[in-house]
């Protein structure tokens, strides 16, 4: 038996934990990691069943080839002499832009993920790319990016300082949080409270979120942009504003938000105008607040407005970058830009629907366009890492059969599901537990400073390979070097532009520095921990790999402090708060107020024991309260005669679930889990938990117009009672 330390791979919250093993490697049990300075040994039960997952039975341990309905085994290099003839053909008949690439979820937490997309985005040298930002939170990009003049300004709520946390459209007591790592969220919320703090939440559900709050408010799908334009509004009138951040256009904002008076917005969003004036109030008079926002609002109408809407609410009560409000994270690694800086979109225009570009990518809910419209540019072949679209991308049916008619696809990805199976070839990363884990990108966005490293636990097989040696394969294959070329090669060009770029910089350990003798320095067992290490040396604290192995609890860095100066790339250094790029949405969040509301609006649901879609095939993490059911509230079941299983329909699809009656739910709205829809998966313990495919309701005709994201909350559906 023995006993390792690793970083939870699972979702955002970073928690520390302590697995057992015996001696084949079998996980005995996983504990939180108590030494852990951040997590202090918090676990949920998705990271307790970390053994299970990773275990899984399902998992591919080869790569497999298509052939037909069937599939077969196959070794690495026929795999890979696959891929090179399917995509480098598709490149010689139709060029480079017939080729696409998803980057889903996963990507942003794995190693191999976050250090090649980009190196493989740009070895396709096509503008057809696609990530789950556009699925989930690209909205806050371009808030930020307009205010700020920088795409990567996501403040966090000081959650452990805050004396006043309103929470709208998230529900981090189930989701642990997002765009804001906090270990034990639901305990912070509660400590909270305990020292006297207020907790808010703005929900259509009353969540477990909102059964730690002192109060929860009932808030129509979609309309919290004119919600929080009602708070702006008597913020302004009332003259509570104490504005403690250098800021332009606050007489346009005024302008802009004269028409959202509280009586004006209370009969769009249902929440009542003495409620929202209260709200202001109560804002601007607390110690501390903070206004804390995430999947709800993004992934619903107005998705960029309502971003951009919570910061100016955090910035007009004085609560931007201060403790107790809302503030940036100081990360272990150098910092390196996203996207242009001051923050642009639109350089070029998906081909179909001419959608703006935002920070490279284009929207997913446009990829089915871009593979079924014929022409020049049309997307032939397709490469996934770490999706499942099919469940996850608005109205995924059509995505898969759009699939179908692809001359090639190659998914990177453990499992054969819902997507993968459309593909040509699957090439299976390793076990979690296999592989090194760094969060690079979560521990820009913790609540403190902290910064942690878990080497792999397990060894690779013989013959197995990590993600990032699949990834380089797939770029030098990208960029016309070859199935058979070294990974190496690759390895050693991305750290040669790291470093070419970081002895440049003034102050930088490297300053001055010949790339040889900077690379000659850094230490690690494979490409990502050498360019962790080579980040790690360039970031603020001068930390080192080595220093972080040599403490695998974790290393905590200190509380959030000030430094708003560093973060705002605007031309005058000034916050804007009234971007001329958003009057447009701003007038036809106007035209809303006059609009009579859809009869039914469904929203979703995150689930404790799920993630996304790839969880359903650990035993212990299905069935009980996870399941795929529709909460309707009572009065509506009893309105429409609803019982046993109900026939959802939208206006591009439908799909048939069992109804469950619950008060939680505001009337008038629905909810539905996504991720679900495992029927005839070879996850075998999925299919037998197979639930519906919330996907098959949405629709990806409809997107925020600013940012390209998915609307996912606030379908209009109707009902129908099915016969038992
Ligand atoms: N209706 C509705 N739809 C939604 C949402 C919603 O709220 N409502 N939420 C959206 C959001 S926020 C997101 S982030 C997306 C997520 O959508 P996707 O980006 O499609 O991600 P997942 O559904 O989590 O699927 C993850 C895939 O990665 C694979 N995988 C797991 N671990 C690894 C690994 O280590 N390496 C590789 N290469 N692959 C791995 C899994 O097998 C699975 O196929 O869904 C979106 N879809
Ligand atoms: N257990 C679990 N944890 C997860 C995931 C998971 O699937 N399961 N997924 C991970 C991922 S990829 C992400 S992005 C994060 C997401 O983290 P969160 O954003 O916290 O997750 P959700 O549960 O989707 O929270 C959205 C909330 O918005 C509400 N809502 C829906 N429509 C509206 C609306 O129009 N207005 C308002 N105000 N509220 C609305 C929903 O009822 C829901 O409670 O969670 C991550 N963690
Ligand atoms: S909260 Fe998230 S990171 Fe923590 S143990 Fe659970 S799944 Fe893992
Ligand atoms: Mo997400």
């Amino acid at each position: 038996m023995r006993t390792a330390l690793r970083t939870c791979p699972i979702c955002d919250a970073v928690c520390g934990l302590r697995l057992t093993l015996d001696d084949d490697g079998h996980v005995l049990s996983v504990k939180g990691d108590a030494d852990d300075p951040f997590s202090g040994g918090y676990v949920c039960p998705k990271g307790a069943s970390l053994g299970r997952l990773d275990e899984d039975p399902d998992r591919l341990s080869v790569p497999m080839i298509r052939e037909g309905e069937h599939w077969r085994e196959a070794s690495w290099e026929e795999a890979f002499q696959a891929v090179e003839r399917g995509l480098t053909g598709v490149i010689e008949a139709h060029g480079r832009e017939a080729v696409a690439a998803y980057f889903g979820n996963p990507t942003f937490h794995t190693m191999g993920g976050i250090f090649y997309r980009g190196p493989l985005a740009e070895a396709l040298g096509t503008t057809n790319l696609y990530s789950a930002s556009t699925i989930d939170q690209i909205p806050k990009h371009v808030a930020v990016g307009l205010m700020f003049g920088n795409s990567l300004a996501i403040s966090v709520p000081d959650l452990d300082r805050t004396d006043f946390l309103l929470v709208i459209g998230a529900n981090p007591a189930e989701s642990h949080g997002s765009l804001c790592a906090a270990p034990d969220f639901p305990g912070r919320l509660r400590a909270l409270r305990k020292r006297g703090g207020r907790l808010v939440v703005v929900d259509p559900r009353r969540t477990r979120t909102a059964g730690l709050a002192d109060e929860h408010l009932f808030v129509r799908p979609g309309t919290d942009a004119s919600l929080l334009f009602g708070i702006v509004h008597t913020l302004l009138a009332e003259n509570l504003t104490k504005v403690r951040v250098p800021v332009s256009g606050l007489e346009e904002l005024r302008e802009l938000a004269a028409p959202f008076g509280p009586e004006a917005v209370a009969p769009l969003c249902g929440v009542p105008a003495e409620t929202i004036v209260r709200l202001a109030r109560d804002l601007a008079a607390a110690e501390t607040a903070a206004v804390y926002t995430r999947v709800g609002t993004c992934t619903a109408d107005f998705g960029t407005v309502t971003q951009w809407l919570v910061d100016v609410i955090n910035v007009l009560t004085g609560n931007m970058d201060r403790p107790g409000g809302v503030m940036f994270t100081r990360p272990a690694t150098m910092e390196v830009p996203w996207g242009p800086k001051p923050f642009t979109s639109g350089r070029w225009h998906s081909r179909v629907r001419g959608l703006p570009e935002v920070l490279g990518e284009l929207p997913v809910g446009t990829l089915a366009d871009e593979i079924e419209t014929p022409g020049e540019g049309q997307v032939k072949a397709l490469v996934t890492v770490a999706g499942n679209l099919v469940l996850s991308a608005p109205n995924g049916p059509r995505l898969g059969r759009a699939m179908r008619d692809l001359e090639f696809m190659v998914c990177v990805d453990p499992y054969l599901n819902e997507t993968t199976r459309l593909a040509d070839v699957i090439l299976p990363p390793p076990r979690m537990l296999q592989m090194p884990h760094y969060d690079l990108l979560l521990l820009m966005v913790t609540v403190r400073n902290y910064t942690r490293f878990s080497p792999p636990v397990l060894p690779l097989e013989p013959g197995q390979l990590s993600e990032a040696e699949i990834m380089a394969r797939l770029i030098l294959i990208a960029s016309g070097k070859g199935a058979h070329a070294d990974p190496r090669e690759l390895d050693e060009m991305i750290l040669g532009e790291l470093l070419g770029a970081g002895v440049q910089i003034p102050g930088s350990p490297f300053e001055g520095q010949d790339v040889a003798t900077a690379r000659a320095a850094l230490e690690g067992d494979s490409g990502p921990e050498l360019m962790l290490d080579a980040l790690l040396r360039l970031g603020p604290y001068g930390l080192t790999l080595s220093a972080l192995r040599a403490n695998p609890h974790g290393i905590d860095l200190g509380a959030l402090e000030p430094r708003l100066p560093e973060i705002v790339c605007t031309d005058d250094g000034r916050v804007r708060l009234a971007p001329a790029e958003l009057a447009d949405e701003v007038g036809r969040l106007r035209r809303k107020l006059s609009e009579a509301p859809a009869d039914t609006l469904l929203i979703g649901r995150r689930q404790l024991r799920s993630n996304n879609s790839w969880l359903h095939n650990v035993p212990s993490l299905v069935g009980g309260s996870n399941q795929c059911t529709l909460h309707v509230n009572p009065a509506d079941v009893a309105r429409l005669d609803l019982r046993g299983t109900v026939l959802v329909r939208s206006a591009v699809g439908e799909v048939v679930v069992p109804v469950e009656p619950t008060e939680a739910i505001m009337p008038g709205v629905v909810s539905l889990p996504h991720g679900w829809g495992h029927a005839g998966s070879a996850q075998r313990v999925a299919s037998q938990h197979a639930g519906a495919n919330a996907n098959a309701l949405t629709d990806n005709a409809v997107l925020d117009a600013m940012s390209g994201n998915a609307v996912f909350n606030g379908i209009p559906v109707t009902l129908v009672p099915v016969e038992e």
